[in-house]
């Protein structure tokens, strides 16, 4: 009997790379630039154009399952997360590095099935990095299987974080506030890829210690979560319990000890909710 689900990782893979081409084109023409919750959060004809590819693609062959995909959200369709097979897709994860043709940015598909993560897929397109997960089967980057850094010791850590698209005063501050104990701590760098799954992805690849942000989304998170996992690192809520990834708030690390010590640099506040119903979605971060 095939294995479970590997039906569902070998077409998201396939379409991931479609996906990759009509970005990689993309970068050659002009990108008509919209913006959605604010002047800084971008959105482009090509996400757009990505997440109809994908949906239309697995929906030939799954028709039963169901998806939430970021642009569909941004047009008003609900981010409800049932026990059902649900596909989680960001056409393009780094939309902002896109316009300005930094050079991370990554089809991120999920695949969850009772609310948990059975297939994760993270293209990264310029650099042409299929990084692929199946839950209790390892993380691989094109074939090559992946372990999260052994290293123990914060102060010999490289943490990953961004900024994202929020930018109210108080929010800043705290982004701030948190991101100066933790250089201060001090460690060895701070970075970030500007892409919350190649972020995912370069922890469970030991490149960083770890990754935090408040502000993400889930279809940011879905797939590069289960990398984590699966590269034997740890997930969790940024004040240290389970890891609700309706929630917005994340903290992925190579092992607990290391998250436990950025758990205590930072100064958390709470996003409105993906599950949020949608006449509040877009009110960003009440106080
Ligand atoms: C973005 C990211 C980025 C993060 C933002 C945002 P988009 O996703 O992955 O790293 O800081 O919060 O969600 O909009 O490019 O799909």
């Amino acid at each position: 009997m095939a294995e479970q689900w590997q039906d569902v990782l070998d077409h998201a893979v396939a379409v991931a790379q479609k996906a990759g081409k009509v970005v990689r084109e993309a970068l050659q023409s002009d990108r008509k630039v919209s913006t959605k919750s604010s002047s800084i959060d971008l959105v482009t004809q090509t996400d757009q154009k990505v997440e109809q590819l994908i949906i239309q693609s697995v929906k030939e062959t799954f028709p039963a399952h169901r998806f939430i995909g970021e642009e569909s959200v941004a047009a008003g369709e609900p981010c409800d997360l049932t026990d059902e097979p649900t596909w989680i897709i960001d056409p393009i994860d780094g939309t902002t590095n896109f316009v300005h043709t930094f050079p991370f940015v990554a089809v991120s598909i999920g695949f969850l099935v009772n609310k948990q993560v059975e297939v994760g897929v993270v293209y990264s397109c310029l650099e042409d990095k299929m990084f692929v997960a199946r839950r209790g089967k390892g993380a691989f980057c094109n074939g090559k299987q992946l372990r999260v850094s052994d290293q123990k010791d914060i102060h010999c850590s490289i943490v990953a974080t961004e900024f994202g698209s929020n930018r109210d005063g108080g929010a800043v501050e705290k982004i701030f506030s948190s991101l100066r104990k933790v250089v201060c701590l001090p460690v060895h760098g701070v970075r970030g890829a500007g892409s919350a799954a190649i972020n995912l992805c370069l922890v469970a690849s030991g490149c960083v210690e770890a990754y935090y942000e408040i502000g993400v989304h889930v279809w940011d998170v879905a797939a590069g979560a289960l990398m984590v996992t699966e590269a034997g690192g740890v997930l969790m809520d940024v004040e240290g319990g389970a890891l609700d990834m309706m929630s917005r708030r994340i903290l992925a690390a190579n092992n607990r000890h290391i998250a436990e010590q950025i758990v205590g640099q930072i100064q958390a506040f709470t996003p409105q909710r993906d599950d949020a119903p949608p006449q509040q979605h877009r009110r960003f971060y009440p106080k």
